[in-house]
């Protein structure tokens, strides 16, 4: 075989939870293509997402930093003047880097103005919405200003507006094959950032019809026809082999309309286990050995990891991922020991070390709990007054984040904090016109967050 570089496939899914899958246990939502991958591939079952919501968690992704590092600490709205620094070291650069052609199809949600659209971090191109689908016009929108008319983008330009959220998993998959048949000769990176399962639940006919869980299990179900439609397509173009596949999402589920974090505790929103670890699978044909992985690790640890894999350099930022290279391909430990639970806001709220976790707030409350995940996963039962020794481990920790990061709830800024980018006079991309043909002028369903 040829040595050439793999191509690397992220599906980020979005607001998907620990429950909602079947091979995550679900026994109500319908996942064969995303469970076959699990199958034939390593799925993790201690993973995390560096915030409970999307913008940070997404920032996090593609930089391997802690969002407080990079300054992007909670949800952005349309038409904010902040976005992801364009300083910032980022995945898709890593491979443009490297030769590679990439794409993002989907979700950005890492600022909508034109300084900080995917083109600014490595992208080559793009198609998709800039933030989140609840934020155009629905049949509650009283402020037409704040939130405009949704855009649908391709590359730089706003091509449609108000599009109609039922087909747009089949114009996203449709991007995805022909980006991926355009590039079977070369090296490609694909970030395909799912829509779904994001309120408003909109997906095609055929998966409301055969859900048995309603719009949620239609959405899931859609999700995992678009992995499956990659995959084949990736097999049948014979690249399957030489592709790395991940498949993941940006924050656990809300626990609500039909979704599930069981057996975990909390969802998104919050640093319980629900709202940060999340579903990971890891696939390559041959080389990673289809297994369980229940070693700690998060998705800020992809960047490093995917520029060992593609022998490239990360640039001379700090960051806060680890190189899983070596648990992932050679059986070895995580290298990475804690993990750090901010709630938007900047709110430091918990640490976990090993299988300890130390809650420190909770809602602006202080409290005092301690959890050994490996024995209780569901966070119940508090083991605060047993074990002072721990505590004082994981108070260290908990320390020396709050000094390099910050912590608004102490009012501490970070000593290694970079700024976000930010424009003065920043626009909004879209703006209600009612002569405009939209073809879905208000969505019919008003469900927000
Ligand atoms: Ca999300």
């Amino acid at each position: 075989m040829a040595d050439k570089k793999p191509n690397v496939i992220i599906i980020n899914c979005d607001d998907l939870g620990y429950g909602d899958l079947g091979c995550y246990g679900s026994k109500i939502n319908k996942s064969v293509y995303v469970d076959k991958l699990a199958e034939n591939g390593m799925r993790f079952t201690s993973f995390y997402c560096a915030s409970p919501v999307c913008s940070p968690s997404r920032a996090a992704l593609m930089t391997g930093c802690c969002p407080p590092r990079i300054g992007i600490n909670r949800v952005l709205f349309p038409g904010e003047p902040y976005g992801l620094n364009p300083d910032e070291f980022t995945m898709p650069k890593l491979f443009k880097n490297a030769g590679y052609s990439t794409m993002i199809v989907g979700k950005w949600h890492c600022g909508d103005q034109k300084e900080f659209l995917p083109d600014k971090f490595g992208f080559d191109e793009y198609f998709g919405l800039p933030y989140s689908n609840d934020m155009g016009i629905n049949t509650k929108t009283v402020d037409k200003t704040k939130f405009p008319p949704l855009p649908l983008i391709l590359n730089e330009q706003v091509i449609e507006e108000q599009p109609d959220q039922r087909a747009l998993t089949e114009r996203y998959v449709e991007k995805c094959v022909d980006f991926i048949r355009r590039n079977k000769e070369n090296n490609f990176f694909l970030y395909f950032a799912q829509m779904h399962v994001h309120l408003p639940l909109y997906a095609a006919d055929r998966f409301v019809r055969e859900s048995e869980n309603g719009d949620f299990g239609a959405c899931v179900a859609s999700l995992d026809w678009a992995c499956g439609a990659i995959m084949y397509e990736l097999e049948k173009l014979n690249i399957l082999e030489n592709t790395i596949i991940m498949f993941t999402s940006d924050n656990g589920s809300r626990g609500d309309y039909g979704s599930s974090n069981l057996p975990l505790k909390g969802n998104k929103f919050t640093t319980w286990e629900g709202g940060q670890r999340i579903p990971f699978i890891i696939y390559w044909k041959d080389k990673i050995k289809p297994s369980i992985n229940n070693q700690m690790a998060s998705q800020m640890d992809l960047l490093p990891t995917l520029a060992s894999v593609i022998n490239q350099d990360m640039g001379q930022n700090i960051i806060d991922g680890f190189d899983l290279s070596d648990m992932i391909f050679n059986n070895g430990d995580t290298p990475r020991r804690d993990f750090i639970y901010y709630a938007p806001d900047m709110k430091l709220e918990a640490v976990r070390k090993d299988n300890w976790k130390l809650h420190f707030s909770k809602g602006n409350v202080p409290v005092k709990l301690l959890y050994n995940l490996e024995t209780d996963i569901s966070e119940s039962d508090n083991l605060y007054e047993s074990y002072p020794e721990i505590i004082s481990e994981l108070t260290e920790i908990y320390k020396r984040y709050k000094t390099k990061l910050g912590d608004s709830l102490s009012g501490t800024e970070g000593s290694e904090s970079r700024k976000c980018g930010y424009v003065e006079n920043p626009v909004t991309l879209t703006e209600y016109d009612p002569n405009h043909p939209y073809i879905i002028a208000m969505y019919d369903k008003d469900d927000m967050g």
